[in-house]
């Protein structure tokens, strides 16, 4: 059984969690209405004042809040506290426009520590684990709050840094790494590097690790635990909340914890932005309720998940939970009016023996018909028979969950080029008119 890193918080009773999450929601309204010219405009525009969030279901009564709305804002337009009293600043990659940049006061450090400290204690860590860190530290969120969190437990930290897979796994090995951090599709391939330079990975001595930062089906988690014989937990988080370390699954793997203390949660319709019922996908629409340096009042994440029943968790921890993200809202594709997301194509590739672990769509136009190409790795080289059954086989499969038939390119290992640090699985090439 997983240890519970701060049981009082993690198994509040729900009448003291939402006590605190309404306590903590009026102060942070108050703060940004105050402090942040964005917050002070919108809410005139919606006609609220704080004085107005009487109860935790007012909140439908704020103004949300957009990535757009950071970067016109950039970089420190949503602060409420100045320069002087931040610590520490993190920004994502930008590859899709402007960075959103975020700063941190010594108690934001000290709750993403904490939050991290929770999802990894959930995840099996322990001061006894010899934890490998291989992310690279710089000004995205991810190594710096894994590190963070592992010291807070005592843990002993590699902080082996970005890339290079061979010298991870020999450090895993002359070191005995016993639990591995990361982005998910990275710890599939470390698993193919291993095998590549002749170290079966499930020799080595890891044995737990948590992953996230980018989609990851169950299928994938299925392939490292295999390929590993390791527990793997799922984190999700995002820079703008602080990092990673917003939620994670628990030992039963139903679903992801939602720290809840610090984030207010709420899963909407992305269209109507109304909001679904449980077990209805939606949205993943977050405030943060604790934040000093940049709160943020219904952060659309684009995320897309659906929320389960509330009811006592068997971990005990009373914190809601949310399925595995199905992917983000922009990068679902409409292909010939289907809408599809990269997700329903990994889980079927996913449970093909003879796939490894790298794949991408392929979206092209011709005679001005949409074509999807899916472009997949095998595990081993195969003969041309078997490439050419692999492809059948998978046409079919993919078929059955998309409703149209696409092509599938069976490659050879190693040949789908990285692009960087998260998994590009859409590479959209038709023409927009
Ligand atoms: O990716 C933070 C992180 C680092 C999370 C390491 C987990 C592990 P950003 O670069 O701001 O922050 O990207 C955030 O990544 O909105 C999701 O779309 C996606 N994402 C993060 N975790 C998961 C996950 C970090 N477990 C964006 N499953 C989010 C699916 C995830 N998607």
């Amino acid at each position: 059984m997983d240890y519970i890193f701060n049981k009082k918080m993690e198994t509040l009773n729900r009448k003291k969690l939402k006590d605190l999450q309404l306590e903590r929601l009026q102060q942070t309204v108050h703060r940004v209405y105050e402090t942040v010219p964005f917050y002070t405009k919108a809410f005139k525009q919606f006609d609220v004042t704080p004085a107005d969030i009487k109860a935790l279901d007012d909140i439908k009564k704020l103004p949300f809040t957009t990535k757009d709305d950071l970067r016109k804002n950039a970089p420190f337009g949503m602060m409420t506290i100045s320069l002087e009293n931040c610590i520490e600043l993190h920004a994502s990659s930008g590859t899709t426009g402007v960075p959103v940049t975020v700063c941190y006061t010594h108690n934001d450090m000290e709750v993403w520590s904490e939050v991290m400290a929770r999802c990894l204690s959930m995840s099996g860590l322990t001061k006894k684990d010899i934890f490998q860190n291989p992310i690279p530290y710089g000004t995205f969120t991810g190594a710096f709050g894994f590190h963070y969190g592992a010291q807070r437990i005592g843990a002993l930290v590699i902080p082996s840094g970005q890339g290079q897979s061979e010298r991870q796994i020999k450090l895993m090995d002359y070191y005995g790494t016993t639990f591995l951090s990361g982005v998910a599709s990275y710890a599939m391939r470390l698993g193919q590097v291993a095998v590549e330079i002749g170290l079966d990975p499930k020799k080595l001595h890891v044995r737990n690790g948590l992953f996230g930062a980018e989609m990851f089906t169950s299928g994938l988690k299925k392939r490292i635990m295999d390929n590993w014989d390791m527990d793997v937990h799922d984190i999700y988080g995002l820079t703008e909340m602080c990092g990673p370390g917003v939620s994670t699954d628990c030992d039963q793997h139903d679903g992801l914890h939602l720290w809840e203390d610090h984030f207010l949660v709420e899963c909407v319709d992305p269209i109507t932005l109304e909001p679904v019922g449980v077990e209805e996908e939606g949205e993943i629409v977050l405030t943060t309720i604790s934040k000093e340096g940049m709160p943020l009042l219904r952060y659309r994440t684009r995320d897309i998940a659906m929320f389960y029943d509330q009811g006592m968790c068997s971990c005990g921890r009373t914190h809601v939970r949310h399925s595995m993200i199905k992917g983000r809202s922009d990068d679902m594709v409409i292909i010939r009016g289907t809408n599809i997301y990269p997700g329903q194509i990994e889980s079927v590739l996913m449970n093909n023996s003879l796939v490894g672990g790298n794949w991408r769509m392929v979206l092209n136009t011709e005679n001005d018909i949409d074509m999807l190409t899916v472009e997949v790795e095998t595990k081993e080289r195969l003969s041309s028979t078997d490439t050419e059954q692999l492809s059948i086989k998978l046409k079919g499969d993919i078929q059955s969950v998309i409703v149209f038939t696409p092509r599938v390119d069976v490659l050879p290992p190693n040949t789908i080029r990285e692009t960087g640090l998260k998994a590009k699985r859409v590479i959209d090439n038709r023409k927009k008119d």
